[in-house]
């Protein structure tokens, strides 16, 4: 394995926008896969790789910081606490938070969307109230509605997908009425790419009486995120798909939607006073940060969205939308592909399949030749189902992804045919 030797100082300052100079500044691209194999990395829709500079903050926080936070005065308390509370005003301004109480630290997505459902969905869905989805949501966006529903009573609804991967916006409008409590859309699918217009569909959603909330687990990576300006009242994302470690996101709330919810987990530090049998809540976001948090993985995330930050998301969107249109142009003109997902306003997730490949084999047969795609269900079964097929390869783009990378895909792909005859 080799990679490449970093200089502190230059990789701080960066390059600016260059895809291909922007991938010095992740080690683990320079690695070769299986021998001699230049590696492909097309697998951002699952977790992104990590820049120099968030693995270099995650050695300085263990090396000269590490501590508890929030609890006890010496030096290294005072250190970590200081940079896990720095990482939340971060967040709160890289998606327009208006407020860093607005931010609570979460495993990610999943846990973000959970903590909703149990700490929101618990004390305000009724019986017989609606919960409304959509077709394209991943599994995260299902499960815990399902849940509630059971245990609640509750509806749930979903605005189907249309043929071209987009969602038929009139059926969410005459899905609307009084008895919607919650519209959750994903902004963005990881499986058709599709990127949903979730400004005007909160907008409808509010008016109608509904809360909003929005899985960003593929859309924060990717674009500028103002959630005041989306009107959103909850806003979930993750970390690790936009340069932080695993194990850390967010949750986007309005500050008096927290104020009114019920703790998520109960435990150390999101109290304000407890007897043997009573307590008081932490104020928020501490009300739903039970325990020790994820103190590194915060503090990785405050320095990977300095990094994107930094970059210009504008930019990377920009450059997305290039290389999606490059990708599906060279997949396109492969014999027997069949791509899903073609919504006028798309990202870089693109599902496809190869006539005569099962996709398992696919992802099996282009990783000889150090490509990294994903194939299954992608955590989207309904929306499989929907699409008519059991399973999907996927190749998915992020910012230091180059067209060469593609093109290594499009040879792969032409080695997996060859092999199966097809
Ligand atoms: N999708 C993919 O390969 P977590 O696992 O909590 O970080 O994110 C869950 C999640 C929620 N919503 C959407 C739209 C997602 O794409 C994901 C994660 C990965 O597509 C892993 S299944």
């Amino acid at each position: 394995m080799t990679t490449t030797p970093v200089t502190g100082d230059d990789i701080l300052r960066g390059p600016g926008f260059d895809p291909a100079m922007l991938r010095f500044q992740f080690p683990i691209l320079a690695q070769k896969i299986h021998g001699d194999k230049r590696l492909a990395y097309l697998d951002n829709a699952a977790t992104t790789q990590k820049p120099q500079p968030v693995i270099c903050a995650l050695c300085e926080y263990y090396e000269f910081c590490n501590s508890n936070v929030h609890r006890a005065l010496h030096e290294l308390a005072e250190r970590a606490t200081e940079q896990y509370d720095e990482s939340r005003r971060k967040v709160a301004r890289f998606i327009g938070a208006g407020q860093e109480e607005s931010v609570v630290f979460t495993r990610g997505t999943t846990e973000s969307i959970n903590l909703v459902a149990y700490a929101w969905g618990r004390k305000f869905i009724e019986e017989g109230d609606v919960i409304l989805l959509t077709e394209m949501e991943h599994h995260s966006n299902i499960i815990p509605w399902q849940i509630l529903a059971r245990e609640k009573g509750a509806k749930l609804v979903y605005v189907p997908v249309l043929d071209d991967g987009s969602l038929d916006i009139e059926a969410f409008h005459r899905s609307l009425s009084s008895k919607v409590k919650l519209f959750a859309v994903t902004h963005m699918s990881n499986v058709l790419g599709t990127i949903n217009p979730v400004k005007e569909l909160a907008d409808a959603a509010r008016a109608a009486g509904a809360r909003v909330l929005v899985d960003g687990a593929q859309s924060a990576p990717h674009m500028p995120i103002d959630v005041q300006d989306l009107g959103v009242d909850f806003f979930a994302f993750s970390g690790h798909k936009m340069c932080a470690p695993t194990g850390i996101g967010a949750l986007y709330a309005r500050r008096e939607l927290l104020e009114d919810m019920d703790p998520f987990m109960g435990g150390g530090e999101m109290i304000n006073r407890v007897s043997l049998d009573d307590a008081t809540w932490a104020e928020v976001p501490h009300k739903f940060e039970a325990g020790t948090p994820n103190i590194s993985g915060a503090v990785g995330l405050g320095v990977a969205v300095d990094f994107l930050a930094n970059l210009g998301m504008d930019k990377i969107l920009e450059h997305d939308r290039r290389l999606t249109a490059y990708t599906i142009e060279k997949l396109s003109a492969i014999e027997g592909i069949k791509i899903f997902g073609k919504a006028p306003e798309r990202g870089g997730a693109i599902s496809f399949e190869v006539a005569g490949i099962h996709p398992h084999d696919l992802s099996q047969l282009v990783d000889r030749e150090g490509v990294a795609i994903r194939a299954g269900h992608m955590c989207a079964q309904p929306l499989m189902k929907r699409l008519g097929v059991g399973a999907v390869s996927r190749a998915s783009v992020y910012l230091y992804n180059v067209e060469e990378d593609v093109d290594q895909l499009v040879y792969a792909i032409g080695k997996a045919k060859d092999f199966f005859k097809v």
